[in-house]
């Protein structure tokens, strides 16, 4: 145990600064009030998907507007997840020109959150109840977990037994090529390459390191960008406590310095059972090396 966790410790850290930020710049010039943020909670009455709209009834904003009815300009991936009558929590950007947008929406239906919560709950105490050895190897079982997929979806990991799973940890604003960009360009080659090689059974797991960020909709937004295949292949997210706990039991190491999040990498090869088979740590593992193991 502590060997594996010393040898992914020599692997070395890549700090992959968010794209978004622009923490040099920031410090270089005088701040700027940034449009002004509140937490959100409300009802979508209507997608208007020509007007890029969303139509959420809120809930009254402390110290800012009563309940109301109002127009949302939201990001295409959040657009295609809205539902009429779903529920959402999101965060609401009061632009200087009188725009309101909403970023960060979450699913807030009861049934959904309530389910999450406790397969979060379930996964905390069983990692520490593991305590040192949380992090799970070749030949051990994966853990359960309750997330949410790109399109908002309550995604439990019992619904990958009987399928081949690949595993790996990336998050949407990694500008770092050779880490998440590249995992994510090697996972479609799998994709591609196991298809091609008759290997019916697999899915493809990406789940974000960054849950802060990677809400549904923007890891649907990094789905569209990619041109991602999503029949089987699932980019996950949730409470930031259920994905600490995976990282743990992953042997992934993640964690932000300010603005830089560094992490590991590690690709995981589950079989039908929930088994894992097969663990590549960095990059520089090949999609052959997989495909054959996978074929086996
Ligand atoms: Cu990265």
């Amino acid at each position: 145990m502590l060997l594996a966790t010393f040898s992914l410790g020599i692997l070395g850290w890549v700090g992959c600064r968010p794209t978004n930020e622009t923490s040099s710049q920031a410090s270089a010039l005088p701040a700027e009030p940034g449009p002004k943020r509140y937490a959100l909670k409300g009802e979508i009455l209507a997608v208007s998907i020509e007007r890029e709209r969303l139509i959420v009834k809120h809930e009254p904003i402390e110290g800012y507007m009563p309940a109301m009815t109002m127009e949302f300009i939201v990001s295409p991936g959040d657009l295609q997840n809205a539902r009429e009558g779903q529920r959402i929590t999101a965060e609401m950007v009061a632009h200087a020109g009188g725009d309101f947008s909403l970023e960060k929406i979450w699913p807030a239906d009861p049934a959904a959150v309530a389910t999450v919560a406790a397969g979060t709950a379930a996964l905390v105490e069983d990692t520490t109840i593991r305590g040192r050895s949380a992090y799970r190897e070749v030949g051990e079982t994966t853990p359960d977990f309750v997330l949410y997929d790109q399109s908002g979806d309550v995604v439990r990991a019992d619904r990958f037994r009987g399928k081949q799973v690949l595993f790996n940890f990336i998050f949407t604003r990694c500008p770092v090529g050779t880490m998440c960009p590249a995992a994510v360009a090697r996972f479609q080659q799998l994709q591609k390459k196991a298809k091609e090689s008759g290997v019916e059974n697999l899915e493809l797991v990406s789940i974000s390191l960054d849950p802060e960020f990677d809400s549904p909709g923007v890891l649907r937004d990094y789905v569209n960008a990619r041109g991602i295949e999503t029949t089987n292949y699932h980019f996950l997210t949730g409470p930031d406590k259920a994905i600490k706990a995976l990282l743990k039991q992953f042997g992934v190491l993640a964690e932000f310095k300010g603005d830089l999040l560094n992490h590991t990498l590690a690709t995981v090869l589950v079989n039908e059972s929930g088994k894992i088979v097969w663990r590549a740590d960095g990059s520089s593992w090949t999609v052959d090396e997989f495909i054959r193991r996978m074929t086996r």
